[in-house]
């Protein structure tokens, strides 16, 4: 038997940057938008969703924003009964207080840790194991997203496709964009980029291969990113809003836009770079080349993950356009030198630009994160508790 949910928790701790909120509050607005159903997203750090979603109110314990219930996330929590389901994201660890909360709830929530995003095979096997609560009467499951059918997904919008193609077809709109970025409507040939990077000193060497080539290149930079690898190769970063020249690069500092608007920017570019978590799929979903900036992990632990995403990704291109992807992006994350690996990688560009449209096309063709979260927690096999995975009550293990 299956059963309808209606609404939703999720708790966010915001261990950095953007990406833990990121993907969060697009998971929660689609969720809210989509289903209309309840969503009450608790955050212990308001202000990073103020950076991405100005309407929020950084100072406030309780409000309600794009259709959604934002909670600050402190101790103690307000006693309040869960909802349907409860998703604690990246591992954050639902609070004690709320999963006692949970166990007396009749029905149960169904009880979710969504995992980060990884190409890795070992996800489709471990995408909704369950993790019994070693004390109370609770299930928690594994949702992994991913890149194969056997995973969880990728967070889409039922809409963003079209409105990606319509933006395409428009040239009043894109000109619009441009505009409203302080620039001129970059001329036919000029190769549009987007950058957002964390800290990276092949930025500079790139900067150079760009200013010294044959094809002009209009570069958008988001304010504070790459601020003194800008600064060490203009002599100075421009504020938000400013362009530095030098060659045959113009670099645009462009004030950092609420999340519905980074789409627009993906889109209208030839190349993006992103990094992290949630601009690295909405670059996927762009349909245009991406260069991923994966989140460095202490030990290197990051690169095999990097490493499967880009035989992945690589994998139905031809040898010299596999091999000059494959070079380039390695190189922006620090294996090998991203000057050199630019040529290639720049003269693939017709065969990668393709190669994009059929990746995004792929992966369009699968559910995305949220309908298949839905489907998962309103099937019997994750609907509340499952009584036979009950453990032998143990004080110790809490
Ligand atoms: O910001 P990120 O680097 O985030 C993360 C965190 O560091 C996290 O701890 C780590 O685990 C994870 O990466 C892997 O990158 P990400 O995931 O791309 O998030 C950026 C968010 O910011 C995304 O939702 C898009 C949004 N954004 C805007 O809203 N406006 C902008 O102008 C830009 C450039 C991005």
């Amino acid at each position: 038997m299956s059963r309808r949910v209606r609404s939703w928790d999720i708790f966010c701790r915001v261990v950095d940057n953007f990406g833990d909120i990121g993907v969060c509050w697009r998971l929660a607005r689609q969720l809210a938008a989509e289903r209309g159903d309840a969503v009450r997203l608790w955050v212990d750090h308001v202000a990073a969703l103020t950076r991405i979603w100005p309407e929020v109110a950084p100072e406030q314990d309780e409000q309600r924003c794009a259709g959604v219930e934002i909670r600050r996330w402190s101790e103690p929590l307000p006693v309040l009964t869960p909802h349907d389901v409860v998703i604690e994201a990246f591992a954050c660890k639902t609070p004690d207080a709320f999963v006692e909360a949970m166990a007396v709830r009749k029905p149960a929530p169904v009880w979710l840790n969504l995992e980060y995003l990884s190409a890795e095979a070992w996800v489709d096997g471990c995408h909704l194991l369950p993790s019994p609560h070693p004390r109370l009467p609770l299930t928690k499951h594994f949702f992994f997203p991913g890149f194969t059918p056997r995973t969880g997904g990728l967070l889409r919008e039922a809409d963003l496709l079209t409105r990606r193609d319509a933006f395409r077809r428009d040239g009043a709109a894109r000109r619009a964009l441009w505009d409203a970025l302080g620039l001129r409507t970059p001329a036919a040939g000029e190769l549009r980029v987007s950058l957002f990077a964390y800290p990276n000193a092949a930025a500079i060497r790139l900067f150079s291969v760009w200013a010294a080539g044959d094809r002009p290149v209009i570069c958008v930079v988001p304010e504070g990113v790459l601020r003194s690898e800008i600064a060490g190769f203009f002599g100075s970063c421009p504020a938000p809003g400013g362009i530095a020249a030098r060659g045959r690069l113009r670099l645009a500092v462009i004030p950092f836009v609420r999340q519905a608007d980074y789409d627009p920017m993906l889109w209208a570019c030839d190349i993006n770079f992103v990094r992290g978590e949630d601009s690295f799929v909405r670059a996927q979903w762009a349909g245009r080349p991406l260069v991923w900036q994966i989140y460095p992990q202490e030990g290197d632990a990051h690169l095999p993950k990097l490493r499967a995403f880009v035989d992945s990704y690589c994998a139905d291109l031809d040898g010299p356009t596999a091999a000059a992807v494959r070079d380039f992006i390695h190189a922006w994350n620090g294996s090998g030198d991203a000057a050199a690996a630019w040529n290639a990688a720049q003269a693939a560009l017709p065969g990668w630009t393709a190669a994009a449209d059929a990746w995004c096309a792929r992966l369009a063709a699968q559910p995305d994160l949220a309908s298949a979260l839905a489907e998962a927690v309103e099937s019997e096999a994750l609907a509340g508790v499952d009584a036979h995975r009950v453990p032998a009550r143990d004080e110790n293990q809490l």
